[in-house]
């Protein structure tokens, strides 16, 4: 069974080389994609014996995964590893990853670096921000993943029609999760060792923990309008009749209004009751969407068990004559 990994490089001319090399000892084939870096990493990476595509510029690691699996489409592998090049993944763990697609267990296993109470060596500041992007991804796809950052994961052939690739940076993590969940894939976790000893990470995990939730939460506008729009409207709807009633008491006994906070109640409560009709409304379309998805699915199956009958009729008739 054909293996082929798949690694994002941006700038990993200092690891790339042994990555590439001990990822060989466990895979049939090593893919670098070079996304514009302007070190040497492909030379390196050539050196060391992977296949190596080189993106013009930068273009994003989203990107770089779209065309490392573009060409995995065409190179035939039957399980695809995907890691990152900077050294902080262990290539032994490749077996562990792999393993559980070739035995048919799961479709996808992802390398998770908090199950099995692993993962404490993660600074604190980090493990907060990842908490929140595991919670939103999660919400977004119904799924329970304990580590949806992770870049070192494994796919089966089969799943390559499920990924749009949509989102060209960091947070493609979190969309190859939702595209998966979509489309009813099995996904498996096993653990991992994740180094933070070395030069780890490309951009400020700040900045780069807004992106992904920013992108996280506009795919969850689609997929979950009613976490999206009708909890948080609830609760701005609710807050706005809570202050109404309290203003109306204090009127009552002799009070007067003042504008400002009337201003922010009756907001509150508008902007609150549209949220809450606008997930409701939004929910209720991707549910047709959906059922209009499932009954072409189903023509279809009907078509090809037809199709599927004809032609075992027509060889039973071939034979006896
Ligand atoms: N192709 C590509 N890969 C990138 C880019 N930025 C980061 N990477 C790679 O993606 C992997 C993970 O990135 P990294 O910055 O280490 O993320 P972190 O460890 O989650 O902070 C590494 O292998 C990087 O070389 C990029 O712009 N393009
Ligand atoms: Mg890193």
């Amino acid at each position: 069974m054909k293996i082929t990994a798949i690694l994002p490089a941006y700038n990993e001319e200092v690891s790339i080389g042994s990555v590439v090399l001990h990822a060989m000892q466990h895979v049939d084939e090593v893919l670098v994609i070079d996304d514009g870096s302007t070190d040497r990493t492909a030379e390196v990476a050539k050196l060391a014996g992977a296949q190596v595509i080189r993106h013009p510029k930068n273009m994003g690691k989203g990107m770089a995964l779209k065309t490392g699996f573009e060409c995995v489409e065409r190179n035939g592998a039957k399980v695809i590893v995907t890691m990152d090049s900077d050294g902080q993944h262990d290539p032994e763990d490749i077996q562990k990853l792999t393993a559980p697609i070739i035995k048919g267990e799961a479709d996808i296993v992802n390398g998770s670096r908090y199950i099995g109470g692993n993962g404490k060596n993660t600074p604190i500041y980090r493990r907060i921000g990842q908490n929140l992007l595991d919670s939103a991804t999660n919400i977004n796809c119904g799924l329970h993943i304990t580590d949806t950052q992770s870049g070192f994961r494994a796919f089966a052939r089969h799943t390559l029609p499920a990924f749009r690739f949509e989102s060209k940076g960091l947070a493609i993590e979190s969309e190859m999760l939702s595209d998966a969940a979509k489309a009813g894939l099995t996904i498996k976790e096993v653990e991992i060792g994740v180094r933070y000893d070395v030069d780890g990470s490309s951009e400020n995990p700040v900045s780069h923990g807004f992106k992904v939730m920013t992108q996280v939460l506009h795919d969850m506008e689609l997929n979950r309008p009613l976490y999206y729009f009708t909890v948080p409207g609830l609760v701005f709807a609710t807050t706005g009749i809570f202050l109404g009633l309290s203003f109306l008491r204090d009127f009552y006994n002799g009070g007067s209004l003042s504008v400002g906070p009337t201003m922010l109640m009756i907001m509150l409560t508008l902007i609150g009751s549209f949220m809450v009709f606008t997930g409701i409304i939004l929910h209720s379309m991707s549910r047709l969407i959906n059922e209009g998805k499932n009954v072409k699915k189903a023509d279809k199956k009907t078509f090809q068990v037809s199709h599927a009958i004809k032609k075992v009729k027509s060889n039973v008739g071939r034979e006896s004559s």
